[in-house]
């Protein structure tokens, strides 16, 4: 019997696209799905003159891969990877492949490596991104874990990624969970890009009260230039569906956002990590908002107001501040995501290949925009800047839009309409480029009221000091 390249475990959205993809480009596969309906539909929808074998059992599909076999399994994170790794580890030999595609915890998929790797079977977590479309055509793919496989794996999943200018978005990322590491700061970024975009829609509409083709109109525009991206490209989509009954369609939808996690584990990480990733974080707090809407109801019926809009003939200034505090306040998101994986890298003794991270990002992935090859271009500088915010073109660019951005932030502040994505980046930059910040006055209230103890900008660093505030003023020099 033929033996398949790779068995796909799993046929819901991403599984069966993924399959799809595999087969059109020349992977003989074999499939199998808990629920075995859905693999009959799968197979009768698309089986017809592919090469794609059913399996009825774990066990099956394990007997239908050559070796080393190569396993990817597209299920929910959590328990069912788990159970599935469990019933497949009896029919597994050493050296064989076993790569998760899901959103699983980075820690999760450390943890796997680990113990799967006294087992001798290489473990992959593998970022998928990229949604139905992604994965049928073209995705982007963050591959990390046991190294010993990529030779393997390499031509299988760089011929299925998404391709820019002959490069395909599938690198490999590290060991452990390095790849779903970069995917959850991948998604992360995906929460700040959506929020930043859905306050600017909502400054178009209440405050400046464009019409949704007129919303619309620009977001397509915007997309000609510096912020042409996927999202910005979908947002015009979005604003254009018309409902039943002729009216815009997004006016009917709940102002609730759903979420299933990982921008919450992006947000706990740099917490746990010092970074300040306020923009992802802030995003993060705006869904948790948006879930209390009967609270927010009453509260708008006790505390809220109708804001008022600008005077027609400001629009188009207002417009273009808009413009300038999307791009300024998405480069202070990406320099803030960058700055964790930095950080992660550190810690967890990873060699991510942050400029390659970038190009990774350029197609088949939700965040795809034009600036991620300037964000190459950072990474490739000898020395590499401290941060994106201090690169000289970002630092440009950031320094273009400055005046726009404020503006946008003071309509947002002036009308009373929450933008915490928008205002919290400006909050960073404007704190990040503070050679002399106010936390002065925090040490000294730590030191006031716990004798925490400071040091002073005119003696040695390694020295400590401590006032006696509340009684005779005398400064003490600790050893
Ligand atoms: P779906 O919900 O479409 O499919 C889930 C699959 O998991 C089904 O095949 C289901 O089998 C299987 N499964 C479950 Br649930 N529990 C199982 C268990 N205990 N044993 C065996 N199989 C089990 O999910 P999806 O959208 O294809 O997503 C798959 C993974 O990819 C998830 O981790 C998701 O977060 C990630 N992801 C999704 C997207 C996206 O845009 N949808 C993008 C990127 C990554 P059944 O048919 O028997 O229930």
């Amino acid at each position: 019997m033929t033996q398949s390249a790779i068995g796909i475990v799993g046929l819901g959205v991403m599984g069966a696209n993924l399959a799809l993809n595999l087969s059109h480009k020349g992977f003989r596969l074999s499939v199998y799905n808990r629920t075995a309906a859905l693999t009959s539909a799968f197979m009768h929808a698309h089986g017809q003159g592919r090469a794609i074998a059913v399996a009825d059992s774990l066990q099956d599909l394990v007997s239908q891969l050559g070796s080393p076999r190569v396993i990817l399994l597209m299920v929910t994170a959590g328990p069912a990877v788990e159970a599935i790794i469990e019933q497949l580890l009896p029919w597994l030999d050493a050296g064989d492949i076993l790569i998760d595609g899901g959103n699983s915890y980075y820690q999760d998929t450390d943890r796997r490596w680990r113990e799967l790797a006294a087992k001798g079977i290489h473990f992959v977590g593998m970022g998928v991104s990229g949604g139905e479309d992604g994965a049928r055509f073209g995705p982007s793919l963050m591959p990390g874990g046991a190294a010993a496989a990529w030779p393997t794996i390499r031509d299988m999943f760089q011929t299925i990624a998404a391709q820019v200018d002959g490069l395909p978005c599938c690198q490999w990322l590290g060991d452990g969970g390095a790849g779903h590491y970069v995917k959850m700061i991948h998604n992360g970024i995906e929460y700040g890009d959506m929020q930043l975009i859905a306050e600017v829609c909502h400054l178009m509409q209440h405050a400046l009260g464009l019409s949704h083709d007129a919303m619309a109109d620009c977001f397509a525009a915007w997309n000609g230039g510096r912020l042409e991206s996927y999202l910005v490209q979908i947002t015009a989509l979005i604003l254009r569906q018309r409902d039943r009954d002729g009216r815009p369609l997004v006016d009917s939808i709940l102002d609730q956002a759903g979420q299933k996690g990982t921008g919450v584990w992006t947000a706990q990480d740099a917490l746990d990590e010092a970074v300040p990733l306020t923009l992802i974080t802030e995003a993060v707090h705006a869904r948790m908002l948006s879930a209390r809407k009967s609270e927010r109801l009453a509260a708008a019926a006790l505390l809220g107001s109708v804001p008022t809009r600008v005077p027609v003939a400001q629009r188009a200034m207002y417009l273009d501040a808009l413009h300038d505090a999307l791009y300024a306040a998405k480069l202070v998101s990406y320099t803030q995501g960058f700055m964790l994986m930095q950080s992660a890298a550190t810690k967890h003794g990873w060699a991510l290949p942050f400029g390659d991270i970038a190009l990774l990002w350029r197609a088949g992935c939700i965040i795809r925009s034009r600036f991620l090859g300037d964000i190459k271009n950072s990474f490739a500088r000898d020395p590499v800047p401290p941060s994106l915010l201090q690169d000289p073109f970002f630092a440009a660019e950031v320094k273009n839009a400055e005046a726009g951005w404020r503006k946008a932030v003071m309509l947002a502040v002036g009308h009373g309409i929450a933008a915490p994505a928008l205002s919290s980046a400006l909050a960073f930059y404007d704190g990040y480029r503070c050679a002399y910040g106010s936390s002065n006055i925090i040490q000294a209230q730590r030191d006031c009221f716990g004798a925490h103890t400071y040091q002073r900008l005119d003696r040695d660093a390694a020295s400590h000091f401590h006032t006696r505030w509340l009684g005779d003023g005398g400064e003490e020099k600790l050893p």
